[in-house]
């Protein structure tokens, strides 16, 4: 998007203002048939058809949706702290956003990716890449919970992922930014081309846990990586990315990275990089990136540092990487639901060229090489080439499917959706957007088995769609019926943060595995309470661990005393519910962290240390009962030196406490 955003600048008068007046119909309502309001009315009580999963942007948080009704299901913090739930400010959840750079409470959150199973999504889980600090996420989809960030190392903009291939042999991280990397990384940023580096990081996941591994690197020439998409069918050894800055420049990128008539999509063949592997050729590297896993037993997540990577080099190791030639600062990178065709989107080309699999395999046996660039083998355009998308529109930007042999791309400039045929390649219908469209959605729609019904338009612009919110306007998303011939605009729905990507699926594939509550029983969080009479409250020298319950609608214990100014107070508040839907909070005034909203069946922690003598209440914070609102205690803190003795209770029958 940031380099839209550039275009958008340099199109500023050109683009903009013809989208406004031209493209606009002159009221904007007319675009809407009468039945629109039918299509997408999901009545009170009544469940959507598919779940829509919407990257936050610069929020950080992915968030979920209904369809058709664009109706807001949850915000599932991933990479940003969030008070609502004290993800990220609980001692169970602080490790997950540890990086090799310490606590990074937040990223900007682009692209997602359902995993896939047969090339189907298969409602397990939800991919998520940070695009600041280069992490990927796995979100488990029966708790709507984040299950594990892996960094990446030698990385810098992880935005070209977290694609997946279809069994989810790989997910894949691409370098935005290349860098210097290895041992020496001070280095003048005018030594650019002798010595940074891209890289793309294939990550496994585990067919049964889901658990991410970095497999492997590969060394790339110091261009920008920014977008994949994964091979099907016949091309399923292959992966393809989209790329730019071959020009190898490190200012100015607006003009100095727009000098060449053509980038590249680099397509990898992964199965000769396992055999590469396999025959040992790869090189240990010493590096250093967390790796972060929420246990599900133990309501607790883990940070580990990891220090090595294996390392491929395309140029030593042959056979494994090439080049095709790519109009114009490519961004979209995608392959139909065939796997044979590959579609560049080239944000200031005025085509979409559409790659063949089979032409390029062609090619490499016939080796139709224009030659080299860094080492690596540039394929013949017109070789790998099947034809071009011609007038589709300007800045195309990304491609999906809806399985019926259509392809949809966005044309952020023009302000529309252009529908084309992949048989001929011809234009057969485009549909205006309010404006500046980005990415877009059809649930399945990067997949073999599109479910081609709707499709989402994400848009970078809102202009006059929405009540003005003062200088920034809603994030806006816009739903098309595509079912028949013509595209047809049904809804608007405002997002929250930016929108990228986002993916959909049929919603019974993830409801009816939906987590209703955890076990009390299995709960094997080393603070939990199992039940009221196991409440305690345990000092270790100035650590206090308060073991609390809370249960309609009350805390035990609820009355405590002995804390001491300057103490490290931990509450581990055990809910004891074993029912849908009843999660308690817990909040102390004076917390410079969050509440935590604890679910039932978990055990959460909250850390305070607290700053002044005095009378603190604690409250749960969700309405939870009628009673909610006396669900509420006091913590007595006492000066530093004090000899208030430490107890706790309910009823005034308050018990000494134990000391270690
Ligand atoms: Cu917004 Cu996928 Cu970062 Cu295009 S990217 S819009
Ligand atoms: Cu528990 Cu309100």
């Amino acid at each position: 998007m940031y380099k839209d955003k550039l275009l958008l600048g340099i199109l500023a008068f050109l683009a903009l203002g013809a989208t406004l007046t031209s493209c606009k119909p002159r009221n904007a309502a007319t675009a809407i048939s009468s039945d629109a309001a039918q299509k997408v009315y999901v009545a009170p009580g009544k469940y959507d058809e598919f779940y829509n999963f919407v990257s936050g942007g610069f929020n950080g948080q992915v968030s979920v949706y209904g369809l058709p009704s664009g109706r807001l299901l949850k915000i599932i913090p991933v990479f940003s702290v969030f008070p609502e739930n004290g993800y990220g400010y609980s001692e169970e959840t602080k490790a997950m956003l540890n990086t090799s750079q310490g606590f990074v409470p937040w990223d900007d959150q682009h692209h997602l990716e359902l995993s896939q199973t047969n090339g189907s999504p298969d409602g397990r889980w939800l991919f998520a890449n940070a695009n600041n600090t280069p992490r990927v996420a796995r979100i488990d989809l029966a708790t709507f919970k984040t299950a594990e960030i892996l960094e990446l190392p030698n990385s810098a903009g992880n935005h070209s992922s977290p694609f997946t291939t279809e069994n989810g042999e790989y997910i894949v991280a691409g370098t935005r930014f290349s860098v210097p990397i290895g041992d020496k990384t001070d280095v003048p940023i005018n030594t650019y081309k002798q010595n940074f580096h891209g890289t793309v990081s294939f990550i496994s996941v585990d067919p049964q846990s889901g658990r991410l591994k970095l497999s492997f690197q590969l060394l790339l020439p110091g261009i920008n990586f920014d977008l994949s998409h994964a091979g099907k069918g016949p091309s399923h050894d292959w992966f393809f990315f989209s790329c730019y800055n071959t020009e190898l420049a490190h200012t100015l990128l607006e003009v100095n990275a727009s000098q060449r008539d053509k980038d590249f999509i680099m397509a990898v063949n992964w199965k000769k990089a396992e055999e590469y592997i396999k025959a040992g050729k790869g090189i240990k590297k010493q590096v250093s990136f967390a790796h972060n896993v929420y246990d599900e037993k133990t309501h607790t997540s883990s940070s580990t540092i990891e220090n090595e990577v294996l390392q491929l080099d395309p140029k030593v190791l042959k056979d494994m990487v090439y080049f095709i030639p790519c109009p114009k600062s490519p961004h979209g990178c995608d392959v139909d639901p065939s796997g044979e065709f590959i579609v560049g989107s080239g944000k200031l080309a005025a085509l979409i060229p559409v790659f063949s699999y089979s032409k390029i395999q062609k090619a490499i046996a016939s080796r139709q090489f224009e030659g080299e660039f860094e080492g690596i083998p540039v394929i013949k355009y017109e070789a790998a080439l099947v034809g071009e998308v011609q007038k589709p529109g300007l800045g195309p930007l990304h491609t999906e499917f809806d399985g019926k042999g259509n392809a949809y791309t966005s044309m952020f400039v023009s302000s529309e959706i252009v529908k084309w045929s992949l048989k001929d390649l011809k234009v057969l219908d485009r549909a205006p957007t309010y404006y500046s469209v980005g990415h877009l959605c059809i649930p399945g729609g990067d997949t073999k088995h599109p479910y081609g019904k709707y499709l989402i338009a994400y848009n970078k612009i809102t202009k006059d769609r929405y009540l003005p919110t003062g200088p920034e306007l809603a994030q806006s998303a816009q739903l098309y019926d595509i079912s028949g011939d013509k595209m047809e605009l049904i809804l608007d729905f405002p997002t929250v943060g930016e929108p990228h990507y986002a993916q959909a699926l049929p919603a019974d594939l993830i409801s009816k595995n939906s987590v209703k509550f955890f076990k009390i029983e299995e709960n094997k969080n080393p603070y939990v309470t199992m039940g009221e009479k196991n409440a305690k409250v345990v000092r270790e020298g100035n650590k206090v661990h308060v073991y609390i319950t809370a249960i309609r609608s009350h805390f035990v214990p609820d009355n405590i005393e002995g804390i001491k100014k300057g103490d490290d107070v931990y509450f581990h508040v055990t809910n004891l519910e074993q029912d849908w839907d009843i999660p308690h909070g817990f909040a102390v005034k004076g917390a410079p962290n969050a509440e935590i909203l604890i679910m039932p069946g978990e055990t959460c922690t909250l850390k305070w240390i607290p700053a002044k003598e005095g009378i603190y209440p604690i409250y749960c914070t969700d309405f939870c009962s009628a009673l909610h609102q006396e669900m509420q205690g006091y913590v007595r803190v006492s000066a530093a030196g004090s000899n208030t003795p430490l107890t706790f209770g309910t009823n005034s029958d308050t018990t000494a406490a134990g000391t270690k």
